[in-house]
């Protein structure tokens, strides 16, 4: 069978076991069932994907230590989640190469063909479509001697094609698994990450957007109404942002670090909100003041808690895909990370959005480099998709965010608050506002009030017709508690 005619088979196979959207029950693939009755269980838990094709993209100049984006990373965490014990925990799912149609739902033909066809398959292809040899017209030769985009974004002209579009198809496959009720959630273990993808560019390690591509697809082939993208890789997702810009089903929100677009690749602005329809549907929570001091857990538990979950749990996805990057953990330095968000707070975080869409939560690896640190992240946020308590029960954070943090986010909500009315005003004048905190309470009862903050406000599912539009300001009275 054709490597085109194999990815034909497997997909219909895949439509067929999935069938449609949402599955009241969690059912099992009855293809593979029925070929081995006596073989595998499956369970509905958490889904893992993984696939040594990805090791594959390497720059040719054979220096992993000039390449922080390097075939480590996915070997490290998936050493880890053996070694501990998750990976026995879980289903573990099949990779597959995304075809190139599937990548087309968001990359532009021509940059689909560069970047998903290697020299011995290319010839397959109608050569209508690609004028003469791509690699001397889109590439540069590096420094190191080894050919990229630039530095970050290296390409092995015999082995990234089949690994780029491995880390796509791995994504969407755990996705759809996970949509269609047969697993609980899932974490995609892949490389090289996508979300700086564009629809025609390629940069900052990124070649096609894993986590877009997933989402148009679960649109297009499954009907999934509702999709929330939570990006917290320390990057602004520029290629994600770019894909559902005006598209009001799908609604991202991004963390990332700014410095009034200062920090790569420079967008992600708080006032880019969306176009047209999709007008509010773009949540930038765009860190500004550089790293005196650093943000870290607190920043981004109270980030999560006054503007992710409020505007989330309006929202009301039906499936909830993360851009999970790791590279805000504490262990990456300026000018590749600068901040110190512990690995511990990135399983609170993913505890948080569990409690949305029903659950169904699926995380793809994006940045991070140190391999300490993605390896401890990846293991908290495995832990809390299978549902582990540890120590680690959620617990809402005591002290306030620094002084800048605070100003980000006075910003997104000024900005955002005329689109959701679960926003609350930061600049009312009623109680004391700023670094210093809400009201003077004890901090059990201000854990519990910022827990009940939460639940407030924000309507059962299905209870509000009008839940999946930004609102208005107008139309709604301000809330009289501050929430942060
Ligand atoms: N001279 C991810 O984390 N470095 N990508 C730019 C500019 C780009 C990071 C340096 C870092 C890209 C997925
Ligand atoms: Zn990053």
């Amino acid at each position: 069978m054709s490597e085109e005619e194999e990815e034909r088979g497997s997909y219909a196979q895949a439509l067929q076991q999935l069938g449609g959207f949402p599955s009241p029950t969690p059912h099992r693939p009855l293809g593979r069932a029925q070929s081995s009755p006596a073989a595998v269980k499956h369970l509905f838990t958490t889904g893992l994907v993984y696939d040594s094709l990805m090791l594959k993209h390497q720059c040719v100049c054979g220096n992993a230590h000039i390449h922080p984006e390097h075939a480590g990373r996915v070997q490290s965490i998936w050493s880890r989640l053996q070694e501990t014990g998750l990976l026995g925990r879980c289903e573990r799912v099949r990779g597959r190469k995304a075809s190139l149609d599937e990548i087309q739902s968001v990359h532009s033909e021509f940059h689909t063909l560069l970047y998903g066809t290697s020299p011995l398959n290319r010839h397959k292809l109608d050569h209508k479509k690609l004028l003469g040899p791509v690699s001397q017209k889109m590439y540069a030769v590096l420094p190191c001697g080894g050919i990229g985009v630039d530095s970050d974004t290296v390409w092995n002209e015999m082995h990234s094609a089949a690994a780029v579009r491995m880390a796509v198809g791995s994504v969407i496959e755990l996705a759809f698994r996970v949509a269609s009720g047969e697993l609980k959630n899932g974490f995609a273990v892949v490389r090289p990450p996508g979300h700086h993808a564009e629809e025609s560019t390629a940069m900052g390690f990124c070649f096609f957007n894993s986590v877009a591509i997933t989402a148009k697809l679960l649109q297009q082939k499954l009907g999934v109404a509702k999709i929330l993208v939570v990006d917290w890789d320390i990057h602004h997702g520029n290629g994600t942002q770019q894909a559902f810009y005006s598209d009001p089903n799908v609604l991202y929100i991004s963390l990332h670090r700014y410095d009034d677009g200062n920090f790569f690749p420079g967008s992600g602005a708080p006032e880019e909100v969306g176009s047209g329809a999709g007008v509010g549907f773009n949540v930038n929570i765009a860190w500004t003041g550089g790293v005196e001091p650093p943000m870290g857990d607190v920043e981004y538990l109270t980030a999560f808690r006054s503007v992710v979950m409020p505007i989330a749990q309006h929202f009301s996805p039906d499936v909830v895909l993360v851009s999970s990057g790791f590279d805000a953990v504490e262990g990456h330095l300026s000018p590749l990370g600068g901040y110190n968000v512990s690995a511990k707070c990135f399983g609170q975080l993913t505890q948080l959005l569990m409690g949305l869409a029903g659950g169904r939560i699926v995380m793809a690896l994006e940045g991070g480099h140190d391999l300490t640190a993605i390896c401890d992240a990846s293991e908290a946020c495995v832990a809390a998709l299978l549902g582990d308590p540890g120590a680690s029960v959620f617990q809402w954070p005591q002290e306030t965010p620094c002084p800048k943090a605070w100003a980000s986010l006075e910003r997104v909500i000024e900005i955002q608050n005329s689109h959701w009315s679960c926003l609350q005003s930061s600049s009312q004048p009623s109680g004391p506002r700023g670094p210093r905190g809400p009201r003077g309470q004890s901090e059990e009862a201000e854990a519990v009030s910022a827990m009940a903050s939460l639940s407030v406000d924000v309507g059962q599912p299905g209870s509000d017709p009008d839940r999946s539009e930004p609102s208005r300001s107008t139309e709604e009275p301000m809330e009289e508690e501050p929430v942060l």
